[in-house]
């Protein structure tokens, strides 16, 4: 009897670590394409701008953002320079072939305005993490989108590919401050892939303006902690029965 309440207590106690350790791991994805690009393909407007940690501060991109590793929890993420074009920042010296988001073409062309990520393997996705354009002003964000898994990552200009869609909605609106820190976005569920699409519908500039994203991170899913929870009620009620029985 003993062994046995050794036993549970071993399988209580896992389970309840294995509940404090279920934190979402976040996906950088490795590389971006999109659909089109502001001003004809413009080099300050390009989608990698989105999977870079560009225009994330404090500090700018230090490598363990965008996760706070004492908490898990993602930090809180801004513009170190929001509202203001890559070029009138002192950091970029006038490089025009640095920017800090993705800026679409003007949302009234009949063509998708998509944008695509490879996350660099496969993963079980259960959200993502979307900064809206932050910089680009009031009337360059994007105001509704759709996530589709795709096979691969399309090529640039290409028309919308065939994929599976996971999530639809409305994106927030950017504060267009220092402190904005972006929105989660769950998918419809868990979906495992490894390329992801964002069909941009709307923008708030309307069907003459462009729209813009400034940076975007997956998040994987984690497991039920109910299924835990069960393990670890499991694991006590035996100790509750052995120490019973004892009596
Ligand atoms: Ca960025």
């Amino acid at each position: 009897m003993k062994k046995l309440v050794s036993i549970s207590i071993a399988v209580a106690v896992l389970a309840i670590v294995s509940v404090n350790q279920a934190q979402a791991t976040v996906i950088q994805p490795i590389a971006a394409t999109a659909q089109n690009v502001e001003g004809g393909n413009n080099q300050a407007y390009q989608p990698q701008y989105t999977i870079d940690g560009s225009e994330m501060s404090p500090g700018g991109f230090t490598g363990a953002w965008p996760i706070d590793q004492s908490s898990g929890a993602l930090v809180t993420l801004s513009s170190t320079a929001y509202n203001g074009e890559p070029w009138t920042l002192p950091a970029w010296s006038g490089d025009y072939s640095k920017g800090f988001d993705w800026v679409t073409d003007s949302v009234s062309v009949s063509t998708p305005k998509w944008i695509a990520w490879d996350l660099g393997a496969t993963y079980n996705i259960g959200s993502f993490h979307l900064w809206n354009g932050n910089q680009q002003g009031a009337n360059r964000m994007v105001t509704s989108a759709e996530m589709y898994l795709v096979s691969s990552l399309p090529a640039y200009a290409a028309l919308l590919p065939s994929g599976t869609l996971v999530w639809s909605g409305s994106v927030a609106a950017a504060t267009q401050s220092p402190t904005y820190t972006g929105a989660d976005y769950s998918l419809s569920s868990p979906t495992s892939g490894r390329y992801f699409l964002m069909n941009v519908t709307g923008g708030s500039g309307g069907a003459t303006s462009f729209a813009s994203i400034s940076e975007i991170r997956f998040v994987a899913a984690v497991p039920e902690p109910s299924t835990l929870m069960l393990l670890a009620v499991g694991g006590l009620s035996l100790i509750s029965v052995a120490s019973r029985t004892r009596k």
